[in-house]
């Protein structure tokens, strides 16, 4: 692959400094900021992963900020989950959803302040939908993107990590639960949360100047907890079974055949936008659905999709595969159709280098 062209289109993130001092291998783009994706290798970053501690610069998961008195009614106008719960110290995963049920982004929805709520999103543009849909209700609600920048620390030692930089408090959240804590003197949100299936947190920072502080603080902290600059890991995240918006999952899908039947409310079917078709494919049944693929062998790099077939027949499927070393197989997540998501089905995966023995699994291998 040529290299890859910086320019400021493409943004960097207040702790470009430290991935790029940390010795980073490769970059994406995401919602147009720099996104790491390898340090040393795809394997020996999620095995170090698993074993100590991770900071990672997660930035490019931008706030879509709604602030003013209509800010929770524009949420709940944006997702079919019941977001009764969300508190100043819970956030909740939602999937947002188009008028024909489609998804548009798959954000952690958090209570910021009073009358603010703040939506991290995946990699598509939320805030324009946001916007329109605000203008077009009416609604008394500012939308817009603040200077905030997630910082995630994941990995088994992210607790003693985080407990060093931010007290003890954070120890006492659980999943999800989210709270202020110190930093520098600034009362920065935390929640225990992140992309990875080895558990961790992230740290909300507000304001671009206090990134590197951070960022620097907590290697300096975790220097005995043998503590690395690290980024999303594609082995981890296939194996939790964590969804990437634009590669698993587009607005050709709804929540439904995502696996996210748990965040659609049957009560708030008739208000949310898209209410009306996720009722009536729910009383259908879904054609299709996300599964966990076991691919036999070595596989390339999944850079494309790449199409199932059952003796022929299109069966699915493949957006996201890594080799996992430690099986000596290939592990996927796939969009299968009805006929063939029946646990073991043998299916044949056409990637742009061969085909692949591939067969469907009851479930992924370190989900949450
Ligand atoms: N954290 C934050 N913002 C984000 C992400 C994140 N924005 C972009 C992207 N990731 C959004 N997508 C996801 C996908 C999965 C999860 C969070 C955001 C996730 N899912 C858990 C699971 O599937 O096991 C649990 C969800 C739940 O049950 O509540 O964590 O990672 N800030």
């Amino acid at each position: 692959m040529a290299e890859f062209f910086a320019s400021p289109r493409v943004r960097r993130t207040p702790f470009t400094p430290g991935v790029e001092a940390a010795g980073v291998r490769g970059y994406t783009v995401y919602n147009r900021m720099l996104l790491a994706t390898v340090f040393e290798t795809i394997e020996a970053d999620c095995a170090h992963l698993r074993k100590h501690v991770q900071v990672w610069d997660v930035a490019c998961e931008r706030q879509v900020r709604l602030r003013g008195p209509d800010a929770r009614r524009l949420a709940a106008l944006l997702t079919p989950r019941d977001i009764s719960g969300l508190s100043p110290s819970r956030c909740l995963y939602i999937p947002v959803t188009d008028d024909a049920g489609g998804m548009i982004n798959d954000p952690v929805l958090l209570e910021a302040g009073p009358d603010e709520l703040w939506i991290s999103i995946a990699d598509s543009d939320l805030l324009l939908w946001a916007r329109a849909v605000a203008f077009a209700r009416g609604l008394d609600v500012e939308v817009d993107e603040p200077d905030v920048s997630p910082l995630a620390i994941q990995g088994p030692k992210s607790d003693e990590l985080a407990a060093r930089v931010f007290g003890d408090g954070v120890r006492e959240l659980k999943f999800f639960g989210c709270g202020r804590f110190e930093f520098a003197g600034v009362r920065l949100l935390v929640a225990r949360s992140g992309y990875s299936g080895q558990g961790g947190f992230e740290v909300y920072v507000e304001g671009g100047e206090l990134g590197m502080p951070l960022w620097d603080a907590l290697m300096e902290a975790g220097r005995d907890l043998e503590v690395r600059a690290g980024c999303p890991n594609l082995i981890d995240r296939v194996e939790a079974g964590l969804l990437s918006y634009g590669n698993d999952i587009t607005r050709e899908n709804t929540p439904l055949e995502c696996g996210l039947d748990r965040y659609v409310s049957d009560a708030r079917l008739g208000e949310c936008i898209g209410g009306a078709a996720l009722r009536s494919q729910r009383e259908r049944g879904v054609e299709r659905m996300i599964r966990a693929v076991e691919i036999e062998g070595v596989v390339p790099p999944c850079d494309r999709i790449w199409p199932l077939l059952s003796e022929g027949r299109p069966a699915g499927r493949v957006s996201s595969a890594a080799y996992a070393p430690e099986r000596g197989a290939g592990v996927a997540i796939g969009m299968i159709e009805r006929a063939f998501w029946d646990a073991g089905t043998e299916l044949e995966l056409h990637t742009h280098d061969g085909v692949r023995r591939a067969k469907v699994r009851a479930g992924f291998w370190n989900a949450a």
